[in-house]
């Protein structure tokens, strides 16, 4: 087994044109962590998570009632990451998150 563990979510620019996002992450499929975030604003899940082989990791955001946007979404293997390993990017024309995890 190996285990995933999302430290910090940075938002460099929210996908909501007015107000703060209704960011919200996925691990294989099930949310694990909602928060609100405006631009340039770092939140701490510290979540972790084990899994074997690979683990589905999404972004998304809450975009009226019923319909959540996806933002990015990354297969990462259950390789241990380095020190100081890159974040994981999420950006478009829109928005533009980082989301800092490890592997171990
Ligand atoms: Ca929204």
């Amino acid at each position: 087994m190996a285990t995933i563990r999302i430290d910090s979510v940075r938002c460099l620019r929210p996908q909501d044109v007015v107000g703060e996002d209704e960011t919200k992450l996925y691990i294989q499929g099930l949310q694990v962590w909602d928060g609100k975030m405006g631009r340039g604003e770092t939140l701490n899940p510290n979540l972790t998570r084990q899994f074997s082989n690979t683990v589905l990791v999404e972004l998304k955001e809450q975009n009226g009632n019923n319909n959540e946007k996806s933002l990015g979404r990354w297969t990462l293997p259950s390789t241990p990451t380095a020190n100081g390993n890159a974040p994981l990017t999420a950006t478009s024309s829109g928005y533009h998150y980082e989301v800092y995890y490890d592997v171990f």
